[in-house]
């Protein structure tokens, strides 16, 4: 406390003419008590760009204050091009849209002595501060730091892919993507379960002259190319999808181009189908007590559609998925079906258990991208979808400030 008093003090007496008094009255009276230290938001990623321009990546870490010591989180960095696409490799340095991760829930405390007195780091530094703006009062804080003497030193290693069975996996969940005839997944446990998933589903329907109507079986097979599989995330690319994939949450930006189509589109879906004779619990906002997932048919209301989120839970785990469709226009409807008789229209095995998703009538782009999230989450919790929801729609803010021995500087970036 006396060490981050003195630090301060010098950056206003230093640096008076840099920062507004305000701001430094501001972080001070953010310094957290004790019983307030944790951030409430603890499996999303925390994502800074635009720190440490022109340094190798290899010389950049990141730690926490734990209110006695620095300690090492797992972090890593992954480098976009010039289009903001991630690559494997870009060039090892880090430029405006390089990204380095690390998880909310490693976040610590607002330090008390300086990171630059501990540890052999260069002379200026980033202090994170992460804030949950639906609580705004709980926050939790990181360190970016750049050393030519530093190694990585936590051992730990949140998530791994398997090219042998295209599957990322983690201590909660595993998802799995078609080996052959469709794109989308064909595998999913949580929590130590076995596999509950049929396919996720893609049904778009179009008019020209007569209605076509297309599945996911019908578009070309693309392979699965991983571009990284870090201590964090993997990322994991087939066509033009992108899925990021942490601890307890997988992000998913699907870009579908449907302009070579002629006519009008008439509907878009897409759903998660589960296996033959898995049971569960199917909530959605209009159905919160949740319906049985058991293969008979349930009263399922699908509309009003103003909370884009679904929650399927099964034995150990929840699957809540959130998702952004607003890019293709038209109305937008919950889509449910439960009915264990077996459809010949059907793909996969051609029966519904829990098949759930979004529906969107007369889309009015053909050329959208839906983006989802998934978060898993232990099963005992009940219908927590409406929350999650609430989670997607407001990330976790993060500001980055560079910080020295002698000076604080304005905040560089605010960015999820
Ligand atoms: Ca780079
Ligand atoms: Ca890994
Ligand atoms: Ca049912
Ligand atoms: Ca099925």
């Amino acid at each position: 406390m006396k060490m981050i008093r003195q630090l301060f003090l010098a950056a206003a007496l230093i640096g008076a003419l840099l920062l507004p008094s305000a701001a430094l009255a501001g972080n001070l009276a953010d310094e957290p008590s004790p019983p307030d230290l944790a951030l409430d938001r603890t499996i999303e990623p925390v994502i800074v760009t635009g720190v440490f321009a022109g340094r190798s990546v290899n010389d950049i870490f990141v730690y926490r204050w734990t209110g006695s010591a620095w300690e090492q989180i797992p972090f890593q960095i992954d480098e976009r091009d010039a289009t903001g696409a991630y690559v494997a490799n870009e060039d090892g340095v880090m430029d405006s849209n390089d990204e380095v991760v690390f998880m909310s829930g490693d976040t610590g405390m607002l330090a008390s002595s300086s990171i630059g007195d501990a540890l052999p780091v260069s002379g200026l530094w980033y202090r994170v501060q992460v804030t949950d703006p639906l609580n705004t009062a709980s926050k939790g804080w990181a360190y970016i730091v750049h050393s030519t003497t530093l190694t990585v030193t936590n051992p730990t290693d949140y998530v791994s892919y398997n090219a042998g069975n295209l599957r990322v996996s983690t201590a909660n969940y595993a998802l799995g993507w078609a080996a052959s005839g469709h794109n989308g997944l064909d595998y999913m446990s949580m929590f130590g379960g076995g596999d509950i998933l049929d396919r996720t589903k893609l049904r778009i329907d179009y008019r020209f002259i007569v209605l076509i109507k297309l599945t996911e079986n019908d578009f070309p097979l693309d392979n699965v190319v991983l571009l990284k599989d870090g201590v964090v995330r993997t990322l994991v690319k087939r066509g033009g999808t992108v899925t990021v994939s942490y601890q307890s949450y997988t992000s998913t930006t699907f870009p579908v181009d449907l302009r070579s189509l002629p006519g009008s589109l008439e509907q878009v879906r897409t759903s998660v189908d589960l296996g033959n004779g898995v049971t569960g619990t199917y909530y959605d906002e209009n159905n919160a007590a949740g319906k049985p997932i058991d293969g008979v048919p349930d009263n399922v209301t699908a509309t009003p559609f103003n909370q884009a989120w679904r929650q399927v839970t099964v034995g150990n785990g929840s699957n809540i998925q959130v998702a952004t469709l607003t890019s293709l226009g038209g109305t937008r409807h919950h889509y449910y079906k439960d009915n264990s008789a077996v459809d010949p229209q059907d793909t996969g095995d051609q029966r519904s258990f829990g098949d759930s998703g979004f529906e969107v009538t007369n889309p009015t782009s053909k050329l959208f991208t839906i983006t989802t999230g998934q978060y898993f989450i232990p099963a005992a919790q009940g219908n927590q979808g409406a929350t999650y929801n609430q989670y997607f729609l407001n990330p976790l803010q993060v500001t980055a400030t560079a910080e020295s021995q002698f000076q604080t500087y304005l905040p560089t970036l605010s960015r999820n």
